[in-house]
Formats: structure tokens, sequence, C-alpha cells
């Protein structure tokens, strides 16, 4: 039979969000009578609202009729691309840098191919799993040594670096995955720190992935929600952002990529126009009703829904962040970001998580599947009814003991 990619192979652990749900899946088989609540997954729960949602109703109904049938769309809708530029990037990119995706993840996976296996990859510790398990498939991470991939630069968040890390040790000609509002820990970096971000690749001839997923969470207007504002990020960073989290997206699909035509390799050649002969030979185009969805969540009124609707998810943050709060733990995130990330020190991530399972019936993510800088450390998501919410509030009081 045929050989299994050695790749895989390397692969330290399942995919994290699977594992939790298998723990969530065998605690609701040993007690049937729990009713469960997750602040695990980052998945989104509230309907989509109702001008955004009639953009993707009218998005399909169109594909009924003659005149508004479409089929392949490649890199995006041209109207999509330059409303995008025009709502975040001050019309600072032609509509051919921006690049329309099927999500975030999506484009993650896919932009390791313009690195190939060689590229030396860095990453925030704790960061998305994504950026390290993307590296592990494409064979650029190395093999596994007790915390961490060998051939992987872990730069620790803690509190100690406000965190933000110390760049010093990127490697030269590297690759840096950067994610603000960060996923797990919900800081945000803000403009001298993404100034010092950009000075460090531009020294280290670096390129920075930028995942700015949450940007849409940052209420407080003196933090950057993109890279781009920072000068200088046009020859060393690539964007990619996303409607699941602000839209309600997350199952129908719809993100960005910008690629700056500026961007070159060591070799001067572009990195854009190697990125549309990937995304031309892998990829065929988002879905059109989904564009048609974004087209409509980037109309004012969509605009005033992306709003409302992280504004109920940061409401929920608040509430589990205060809930934590009094009963001592320390945490941060929440305020403009919806993950709160709460310390335990000294324990197993994974042993909290099963107290908190056990004791509260509350599903969370444990920080040690975020990178070994995770450890000890909980993130609790505040993609969640209300009601459920407040319930896993009241409960988690009685982790107080
Ligand atoms: N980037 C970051 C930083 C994320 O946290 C997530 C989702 C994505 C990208 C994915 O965006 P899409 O546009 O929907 O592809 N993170 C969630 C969901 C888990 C997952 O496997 O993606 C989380 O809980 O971390």
């Amino acid at each position: 039979m045929i050989t299994r990619n050695p790749c895989i192979s390397n692969i330290k652990a399942g995919y994290l969000f699977p594992e939790i749900a298998k723990r969530r899946r065998e605690f609701a088989a040993a007690h049937p009578e729990s009713k469960i609540i997750s602040l695990g997954v980052g998945n989104t729960t509230e309907p989509i609202l109702p001008y955004i949602d009639r953009g993707l109703v009218e998005g399909s109904r169109k594909l009924g009729t003659v005149e508004g049938y479409s089929g392949y769309s490649d890199e995006g809708l041209l109207t999509l691309r330059e409303r995008i530029s025009e709502v975040f990037y001050k019309k600072n990119f032609a509509s051919d840098e921006v690049f329309i995706s099927d999500g975030a993840k999506c484009d993650i996976g896919r932009l390791q191919l313009l690195f190939g296996a060689g590229v030396k990859v860095t990453v925030q510790d704790p960061s998305y799993p994504v950026y390290v398990d993307g590296s592990v498939l494409i064979g650029a991470a190395g093999s596994w040594e007790d915390t961490g991939y060998q051939g992987i630069t872990y730069l620790p968040c803690t509190a100690e670096n406000g965190y933000f890390p110390d760049l010093s040790r990127i490697p030269v000609q590297g690759l840096i995955y950067f994610c603000s509002p960060n996923n797990p820990t919900g800081a945000v970096a803000n403009r001298e720190q993404l100034t010092e971000l950009v000075k460090a690749a531009l020294n280290k001839k670096a390129l920075i992935i930028f995942d700015a997923a949450y940007s849409e969470y940052i209420r407080d207007s003196q933090l950057p929600k993109s890279i781009f504002e920072i000068n200088g990020a046009k020859t060393c960073a690539i964007e990619v952002n996303s409607f699941s989290k602000p839209a309600g997206f997350t199952g129908v699909r719809l993100g960005w990529t910008i690629v700056p035509k500026e961007l070159k390799y060591a070799g001067g050649e572009s990195v854009n126009a190697d990125w549309s002969r990937v995304c031309g030979t892998i990829f065929n185009g988002a879905s059109n009703i989904s564009q048609a969805g974004g087209l409509a969540a980037l109309e004012p009124e969509g605009l005033k829904e992306i709003r409302k609707l992280s504004d109920f998810y940061l409401g929920n943050a608040k509430l589990i962040r205060s809930a934590l709060q009094n009963l001592g733990i320390p945490c941060i995130g929440g305020d403009n970001s919806p993950y709160i990330w709460a310390h335990f020190p000294g324990r197993d991530s994974w042993d909290v998580f099963e107290e908190i399972l056990r004791t509260c019936q509350v599903v969370t993510t444990p920080g040690s599947g975020f990178g070994p800088a995770g450890q000890s450390f909980i993130r609790f998501s505040a993609f969640g009814h209300r009601s459920d919410v407040e319930e896993a509030c009241t409960r988690l009081e009685k982790l107080k003991a």
C-alpha cells in the first residue's frame, strides 16, 4: 500500500478542538443527566442579523435567475474586494491585493505553500494551533521535543512581558505568525508594539502573517486593528481576516487576505503574483452566496449589525471575566477580544479543564493546547447564548472551595 506522508506522522497530538469535543462526549456519556455548557471552541452561536441575512438570501435567490446567475469567481467579487479595501484599509490596497477566501483558517493553511518546508517559523507562545500544526504538515516544524517542535521558534507571551514577546529571537528570513487581538490570551498589541514588530521583521528580512480575525472586537480606539496601520508593513506583511467572528459567518465561510504588491521574496519575486498562482491552482473561490452576505455586511446597515453582534459577545466576555475575578482567579482579555485567559498557577491545564467540566459541567479550552507557555492557563470563550453564559458564571462559583 502507499506510504503515509511523514509530516503527518510528525503531528504530536490530535487537533486541539476535536480532542476537547471527544472529552466532552465522554463526559456526557458518563453523565447523561448533565447539561453541559460550552465556553470552549470559539464558535459563534447567535443568529445572523437581519440585514446581513437578507444579503445571503438575495445572493442565493439570484442564482435561480438567468440574469443573476454566476459561476466561479476566482479571487472574489470585484465589488467585495473594493469594499474591503475601503472599509478596513482606507482604500490603501488595489482590488488585486485583496483575495477573498473561504475563511482565515483555510488561507493560513494555503499560505504556507508559498514558503515551503525549509521556512523557519516563529509563533507567539501561546498561539492559535493552526500556525504550528500547519507548519508540521508542510514539513517546516521538524520533530517534537518534550514541549515543542524543534524547528519552531516559540516566543513566550506571559504576564511578565505584558503578553508581548521578546522579538530578538526571530530568525533571519523566517516567517512570523502574529495574532492581535490574540487567540488565546485576548491581549491586543498597541501601536508601539506593532511598530517594534514591523521593525524587527524588516531587520531580520522576515515575513509576518498577521492574523486579524478578531479586529472588530477592538473597542479602544488607540489600538491598531491592522498591521497595515504601521509604516513599512507593506514590504514585510500579509494580513488574514474573516467574517466569521464579526458577522457570525463561522458556518457561512468567508474571509480575505491582503498581499501587498510591494512584498517581495529574497530573490525579488512578487509574493502577490505567487499567491494569485497558488489560489488559482488549489482554490476556486468563496461561495458566491457568502460573498453576497459579505457585501451586505459591509454596507452601513451591515456594519451596524457587526458592531451589535460583537458588542453582544463582548458583553458575555465581561460577565465571564468578572465571575473569574470574583473568585480571585487572575485573568486577562475579554475587553477588546472574545477570549479570557485565566491563570491557575502550578496546575496542569488539562487537569483544570477536567475539574471545571466535572464540577461545573462547563467546557473550556486548556491553555497548554496553544503552546508550552499556555500551561496552567484556561481559555474561556465568550461565544454563547447569554442565558448559558450567565448559568456558566453561576456554576463557576463551585470552583471556590
Ligand atoms: N484565526 C484565529 C486567530 C482564530 O482563532 C480562528 C478560529 C480562525 C482564524 C478561523 O477563522 P475562520 O475564518 O473561521 O477560518 N478559532 C476558533 C475556532 C477553532 C478552529 O479550529 O478554527 C478557536 O476556538 O480558536
